[in-house]
């Protein structure tokens, strides 16, 4: 049997008993991964399936079969968004969850989408960057008609391609509003060097004045910035153990282009909107820019060990209610009638020893000064109110040095890593890594 064939058979075997969702294969990883410690397998064959991709903060979209069709519902709505402690605002977003949940399939799958319109308003769903035909496209009034309130609409395709896809409506303001989610299409068998960690996220801005909940989609002036939903510090923390192959997909539908920079590592880019990219082309560099409407997929090893920064690297993107209107240029995370962020506050402050209860310490003659404040103020420790097993271990405060479209890639020894594992499966009770939705 040549090896093609060898591979196939493995691969019918593999997912062949596994298409009852993706939610139950990441399942069958996890309980594979979470009791013992497993081998990390970057210079394995590549003959097995990739590794399902996880969104921290955002739920997969489960499938039935219907004979060999994969069939999900998505339901676009209006929903809540807490994008940060004490901060919620009104998305929309699909089926509860904004983004919206991933889609993840194999290259070659039929697929059946089941779409109701739960919005106010018409709307369609666009599968962008993937080859399907032109009934499924998702333009209202060129390929199809608008599909009104209560309305909905069957799309069902192949997918031939590989690669990190979206879907979104197509209808800017409905773009800007939170509309979109992440189409991933994994090869059948994984690509070489195979990683052992693959995490999505979706880049969003938003420009909400502050005492509002609505954001202003028409607003170019940005004051919120998020990683699948929420801005730091509630982002979830990736992590990955020491000496693994990561993969990372930003997925970016906004107004602005966003430098996603990584600490501590080189990584290559080995992919784009438009599936793998080949090796030639790969060269090592820190920092990748995320256009409109692109994908792109970095790969790196995780060598060494430590909480890293991955964030945007636009100054404006890395800080939370930017807001120029507010008196003195003061910025505020939180909405400061909160008890359990005022307490973290003012344990910042007795920690730090200054007298105000948000912010770290600052000259005598400060106010003396021209241009200040610059950073002052800015600072907020919540680490209480955003307290979870993938952020155990940072240290205390850690949370005053996040803020905006950022998260921390954490690469951690074995035993650290298999720690947190144990908690978070202690948290949620669900065996889904990183998955911690509800926590609060
Ligand atoms: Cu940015």
């Amino acid at each position: 049997m040549s090896s093609s064939r060898r591979n196939f058979f493995q691969d019918a075997m593999l997912f062949g008993a596994g298409l009852f969702g993706l939610s139950a294969r990441l399942e069958a990883a996890a309980v594979k991964t979470t009791p013992q410690k497993r081998r990390i397998a970057s210079t394995n064959s590549t003959a097995a399936p990739p590794v399902p991709m996880i969104a921290p903060d955002v739920p997969d979209l489960p499938f039935e079969l219907d004979g060999a069709v994969k069939v999900f519902r998505l339901k676009a709505e209006p929903l809540k968004l807490k994008i940060a402690p004490f901060k919620t605002i009104d998305a929309w977003g699909y089926n509860g969850s904004c983004p919206g949940p991933t889609i993840q399939i194999t290259q070659g799958d039929r697929v059946r989408i089941l779409f109701e319109n739960g919005l106010p308003e018409s709307t369609t769903i666009h599968w962008h960057g993937l080859e399907i035909p032109i009934e499924q496209d998702g333009v209202p009034f060129i390929s199809q008609k608008p599909v009104p309130p209560g309305g909905t609409f069957t799309y069902e395709f192949t997918v031939h391609q590989e690669g990190t896809f979206f879907y979104h409506a197509h209808s800017a303001m409905q773009e800007m509003i939170g509309l979109l989610g992440m189409f991933i299409a994994h090869p059948k068998t994984a690509h070489a060097p195979r990683v052992d960690h693959d995490y999505g996220i979706v880049l969003q801005e938003w420009a909400v004045l502050p005492n509002n909940s609505v954001p202003n989609t028409a607003s170019m002036e940005f004051n919120w910035l998020t990683f699948n939903g929420r801005s730091a510090p509630a982002t979830t923390p990736l992590l990955v153990r020491l000496g693994s192959r990561v993969r990372l997909r930003f997925v970016n539908l906004g107004m602005d282009h966003h430098p996603i920079h990584l600490h501590g590592h080189q990584f290559v880019i080995t992919g784009s909107e438009g599936g793998r990219a080949p090796e030639s082309t790969w060269y090592p560099t820190n920092t990748v820019l995320v256009g409109v409407a692109q994908a792109k997929v970095v790969e790196f090893q995780a060598r060494y060990p430590g909480s890293w920064m991955i964030h945007c690297h636009l100054p404006h993107h890395m800080m939370n209610s930017m807001a120029d209107l507010l008196r003195d240029r003061q910025i505020q995370t939180a909405n400061s009638t909160d008890p359990r962020a005022l307490s973290q506050m003012e344990t910042l402050a007795r920690a730090i020893g200054v007298e105000h209860v948000h912010h770290s310490p600052i000259a005598e003659n400060a106010s003396s000064v021209p241009g200040f404040p610059q950073d002052a103020f800015m600072e907020m420790a919540m680490d209480a109110a955003v307290d979870k097993p993938a952020n155990h271990g940072l240290p205390a405060n850690w949370s005053a040095g996040m803020m905006g479209m950022m998260t921390m890639l954490r690469v951690l020894p074995d035993d650290q890593y298999d720690e947190i594992q144990r908690l978070i499966h202690e948290r949620t009770g669900a065996a889904t890594p990183q998955h911690d939705h509800h926590a609060t």
